[in-house]
C-alpha cells in the first residue's frame, strides 16, 4: 500500500518505514497499555520486552501513540520512557483521535484508536492485551468498548487474550458476532478470557497456525468486506490465575468501581490497578506474559502475512 505521509500526520521511526518499503513483516503495539494499562516503570520495560520479542520473531514493532499532535508509527526509547511517566495523556479512542490530533496534544492509544492509526500506516496485524469489550451491567450503563465497533470496520487481524475477564464475556461474543467480526481462538475450541485459559465459553472458530489466520486475513480482503479478525491466545498455562480465583477478585474490584462511581474510561484502568492490589501483583505478571505471547503470534501472523503477499 502506498504511504501517504505528506497529507497525513503520521512520524515514522525509521525502523518501522524501512520495513514497510520492503515489504516486510510489522506488527502495530498501541499504548494504552502503558499508560493507563500497567504501572510505571513496569509498563516501559513491558514495552520495551514486547518490542523486543517481535524483533526476534522477525518482524518490526511499531509502538504507536499520538505525541504532540502527531501520530507517531514507532517510538524511539526516549519517547517511550517519557510516555511511561507522562501525566495528562488522553487516551484515545475513535471519538478523540482527531480532536488529539487538532489540539497538540499526547494521547495514548486504545486498540480502537492504534486500528485505526495502524490501517493508515499500512500494518495489518496488532499485538495487544485484551481488548475492551461489553462491561457487566451493560444494560444498565450502556457501556460497551468502541474496540467492537473499531473490529467491524477497520481491516486489522488483532492478536489479543482474549476479553478481559473483567467484563461480560456471553454479551461482548454476542455483539462481535452482531458486528460479523470473526472471533478466532488459537489453537483450542475454548475462548481465553485474558488471565485464564478458558471463558468456560466455546469460540466461535478455531485456527491452529498462524498461515491460517493469514489466509483468512487475505480472505476478507478478497471478499471486499470490512472490518478485522480477532485473535484470542490463551495465556500460557504456567502464567494463568484460575477463574475461580480471580473471580471473586473481579467482584470486589466491581463492587468498589460502582460504590465509587467509576464511569466510562475511567473503568477499566480502575479495575486493572485494584485486581493488581488484590492479587499482590500476580495480574501484571500474567498480563506482561500474555502480552509477550500475543507479540510472538502476531509477529508469526505477520511473517506469513508478509510471505502470501509477495
Ligand atoms: N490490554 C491490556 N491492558 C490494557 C488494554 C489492553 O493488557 O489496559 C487497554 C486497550 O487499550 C483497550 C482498553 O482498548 O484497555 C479498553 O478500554 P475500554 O474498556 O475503556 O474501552
Amino acid at each position: 500500500m502506498t504511504l501517504r505521509t505528506s497529507d497525513l500526520p503520521l512520524t515514522f521511526a525509521p525502523e518501522v518505514s524501512s520495513a514497510l518499503a520492503r515489504g516486510g513483516a510489522v506488527v502495530a503495539l498501541e499504548s494504552t497499555i502503558i499508560t493507563h494499562g500497567m504501572p510505571w516503570p513496569q509498563n516501559v520495560e513491558t514495552a520495551t520486552r514486547v518490542e523486543d520479542e517481535v524483533r526476534r520473531h522477525g518482524a518490526t514493532p511499531a509502538t504507536i501513540a499520538v505525541l504532540d499532535g502527531r501520530i507517531h508509527i514507532g517510538l524511539t526509547a526516549a519517547e517511550l520512557a517519557a510516555l511511561g511517566q507522562a501525566r495528562d495523556v488522553m487516551k484515545l479512542s475513535r471519538a478523540d483521535l482527531a480532536a488529539c490530533l487538532a489540539l497538540g496534544r499526547t494521547g495514548a492509544t486504545t486498540v480502537a484508536a492504534t486500528m485505526i492509526c495502524a490501517h493508515l500506516a499500512g500494518i495489518a496485524v496488532f499485538a495487544t492485551g485484551g481488548i475492551g469489550g461489553v462491561h457487566r451491567g451493560a444494560e444498565e450503563s450502556f457501556d460497551i468498548s468502541a474496540d467492537l465497533a473499531e473490529l467491524s470496520q477497520t481491516p486489522v487481524t488483532v492478536v489479543a487474550a482474549g476479553a478481559k475477564a473483567i467484563l461480560d464475556l456471553p454479551k461482548t461474543l454476542e455483539v462481535l458476532e452482531t458486528y460479523g467480526v470473526p472471533v478466532i481462538a488459537y489453537g483450542q475450541d475454548a475462548l481465553p478470557a485474558f488471565w485464564s485459559r478458558d471463558a468456560g465459553l466455546t469460540a466461535p472458530l478455531r485456527m491452529d497456525t498462524a498461515d491460517q489466520i493469514a489466509r483468512a486475513h487475505r480472505m476478507r480482503a478478497t471478499l471486499g468486506l470490512p472490518g478485522g479478525q480477532l485473535v484470542t491466545n490463551p495465556i500460557p498455562a504456567a502464567h494463568e490465575i484460575a477463574r475461580a480465583t480471580l473471580a471473586p477478585i473481579i467482584e470486589t474490584a466491581l463492587a468498589e468501581a460502582s460504590a465509587a462511581g467509576i464511569a466510562s474510561k475511567a473503568v477499566t484502568p480502575f479495575l486493572l490497578q485494584r485486581i493488581f492490589e488484590l492479587t499482590e501483583g500476580r495480574s501484571l505478571t500474567a498480563n506482561i506474559e500474555l502480552v509477550l505471547n500475543n507479540a510472538r503470534l502476531g509477529s508469526a501472523i505477520a511473517v506469513a502475512l508478509s510471505q502470501t503477499m509477495s
